[in-house]
């Protein structure tokens, strides 16, 4: 663990504040967990059943395998890919939700949500072969959203629509030959449970095979979650805002929105329009919302919502004194924010049935009566802003300008400045004329077993100098909104020659108001699937395969399940894949090896894991010009 908390000049001055008034955050709590249990750290650590937990303890006769005889790689394994399960069950959880709206939608039973976007609706519906012609909007919009539902409990066995309706013709080949096509989410997923109980599968590489399975179910629900997000409330367009703790404001009612959902926060923001005045009366100067973690990407890139900050420091936010509510709806929401809205006037509120903190206020979030449900949510928020202790009231004077909204249409408007006809070209051309080396999405979380953000920025700075084309999503997304990167200034700072004149030619073309950021803002986690939409146009328009493309994905701070679901389905997608910190698979040689190497035989995707954020950028980009050589050798 780092001596250095966080490169965050905000969150160091509430660190500061925390320690002033007595109260232990993450990161005294990441400190209290040190040192680890090394069975643990390296995932040979079993408590799949009751007769555990076995660890792996080589010198004792027996002990190098569990009661039941389960190996390392065994171990190593069952509990990797558990780690999928979980993360594929929260994103395709979120996109059920999403696909179950839509329907209700286009059903007329909700008045609250709409179909914002038919441009979009109709591209989608053409691209998994939903007939148009002569159709009427909310038509074609139930037999997406039936299509949607039914990825999750169809019957008949056919491949996903939302992996074959995207990937290209050349991957799916490889998903069908190494038997990891799913038909079905849920089943991959509890199927993967089952392959995992104790006494079943001890195959480290049948139970691999399972796993990416599952996390192409990851995969899948997460796009078809974009996909209807943007149905529902519109694809996002470049937006001017700011970021990091000095986006909450003094003088007005602060109101975060926390977690991943778009359904709740998108109302929040048309109801927080609607009653400023309600705001202005209780004395405030109005309503200002900011969003933490993926719920705060969503409203981001639709709506232009400032970023307070990210995962790691979602605490420090209450810590101004100023934050009045706090609505979170589901995923990487810490349970400590209730005890630390004792100290203040916040309040939580939890607003999902399948998330509650004890002693926060819960209010059970219902589509059918959302805008009421907002209002109510403001409502609190207006009251415990009169509660407010101005004597408490501590904002760090800290935040950057952010150009976000860079969903993949919004970035292919501005290629089409320069190629009407063929947008991606642009992109690929300036890849084969070597001024860009390539394309490196940025995903993922904090993780405190390194100092906060500083994998994020060290690496895509480095990536920047070395003429990468840069893109990100997640708490990645945030921790570079936080330092200045997602504006003109960072490309002036950091860019590399090639990537300054490559940028330079957008600028001219795009005739935004303002310069276009050094990394491209994609969205929330589950706009993952945009970056891959970005890959596989690459890959088509290039005429390769997707293990050939200058495409690499790092997550320079991965935590949750969700990154390692997402991480796994770049491997099986043919995407190299960075790790920043050490993941439980090296307690076995073998899964170690099949995933850092063997994978890139049969997938052409890999994982490495490197700690060090200038190595892992050398590495990076040594890929992408093992790539971009091999590609000119073909010519
Ligand atoms: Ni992704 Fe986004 Fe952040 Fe990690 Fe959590 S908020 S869904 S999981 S911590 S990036
Ligand atoms: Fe131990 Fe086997 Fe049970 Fe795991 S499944 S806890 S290795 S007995």
């Amino acid at each position: 663990m780092s001596e250095k908390r966080t490169i965050d000049v905000a969150a160091t001055q509430m660190l500061d504040k925390a320690k002033e008034i007595g109260f232990l955050t993450t990161f005294d709590r990441a400190k209290a967990q040190e040192p680890r249990c090394t069975f643990g750290n390296t995932g040979i650590c079993c408590r799949i059943c009751l007769q555990g937990p076995c660890r792996i303890l080589p010198k004792k006769p027996g002990g190098n395998r569990g009661i039941c005889g389960a190996a390392d790689y065994t171990i190593v394994a069952r509990n990797t890919v558990r780690y999928i399960a979980g993360g594929a069950s929260a994103h395709s959880d979120h996109g059920r939700h999403i696909a179950e709206t839509l329907l209700h939608v286009a059903e007329g039973k909700l008045k609250d949500y709409q179909v914002t976007d038919t441009e979009k609706l109709m591209r989608v519906a053409k691209k998994i072969g939903i007939e148009t012609e002569g159709r009427g909007v909310m038509e074609i919009a139930k037999d997406v959203a039936t299509a949607a539902l039914d990825e999750y409990g169809r019957m008949h066995e056919e491949d996903l629509t939302w992996i074959t309706s995207n990937c290209t013709d050349s991957r799916l080949e490889v998903l069908r030959k190494t038997n990891i096509m799913p038909t079905n989410i849920n089943l991959s997923i509890a199927q993967l449970l089952h392959q995992t109980h104790v006494g079943n599968d001890s195959d480290p590489i049948n139970i691999i095979f399972g796993g990416l399975k599952a996390a192409l179910c990851d995969y899948d629900g997460m796009a078809l979650a974009t996909d209807l997000s943007d149905i529902l409330f519109g694809t996002g367009v470049p937006v001017v805002t700011e970021a990091n703790l000095g986006a909450i404001k003094a003088d007005k009612v602060n109101i975060a929105l926390h977690g991943h959902n778009p359904l709740l926060s998108q109302i929040v923001v048309k109801a927080a329009r609607e009653m400023e005045g309600e705001a202005k009366a209780a004395g405030a100067a109005g309503i200002n919302l900011v969003g933490i973690c993926c719920t705060g990407n969503e409203v981001l890139t639709r709506e232009g919502v400032a970023i307070a900050t990210n995962f790691a420091t979602q605490e420090l936010a209450i810590l101004t004194g100023a934050m009045d509510a706090m609505v979170v709806d589901v995923q990487c929401i810490m349970p400590s924010l209730r005890s630390l809205a004792e100290c203040y006037h916040t309040k939580i509120v939890t607003t999902m049935p399948i998330m509650k903190i004890p002693g926060s206020y819960h209010l059970a979030f219902d589509e059918h009566n959302a805008i009421n449900s907002a209002k109510e949510i403001i409502r609190l928020a207006i009251d415990a802003y009169k509660k407010r202790d101005a004597a408490k009231v501590c904002i760090p004077d800290v935040k950057n300008t952010v150009v976000a909204g860079f969903t993949l249409e919004s970035l292919l408007n501005i290629f089409k400045q320069i190629n009407a006809d063929n947008p991606i070209k642009v992109l690929t051309d300036a890849i084969e004329a070597g001024e860009i080396k390539g394309v490196a999405l940025f995903a993922g979380c904090n993780n405190l077993k390194g100092t906060h953000d500083e994998n994020h920025i060290t690496i895509a700075t480095e990536l920047a100098k070395n003429d990468v084309f840069l893109v990100a999503t997640g708490c990645a997304a945030q921790a570079f909104a936080k330092e200045g990167l997602l504006n003109g200034e960072g490309v002036q700072k950091y860019a590399g020659e090639g990537l300054k004149k490559f940028h330079a030619r957008l600028n001219a073309a795009a005739k935004l108001t303002t310069e276009l950021p050094l990394v491209f803002h994609m969205g929330s986690c589950v706009d993952n699937s945009r970056a891959q939409e970005l890959a596989n146009m690459m890959a088509r328009e290039m005429g390769l395969d997707n293990r050939d493309i200058p495409y690499v994905a790092t997550a320079p701070e991965a935590m949750s399940e969700k990154a390692v679901a997402i991480g796994s389905w770049n491997v099986a997608l043919g995407n190299p894949v960075h790790v920043g910190v050490v993941v439980p698979t090296v307690g076995s040689s073998l899964v170690n090896d099949v995933v850092t190497k063997i994978a890139e035989d049969v997938f052409g995707g890999f994982f490495f894991w490197e700690t060090d954020p200038v190595k892992a950028a050398a590495r990076l980009v040594e890929i992408l010009d093992e790539r971009n050589w091999k590609n000119a050798m073909r010519k």
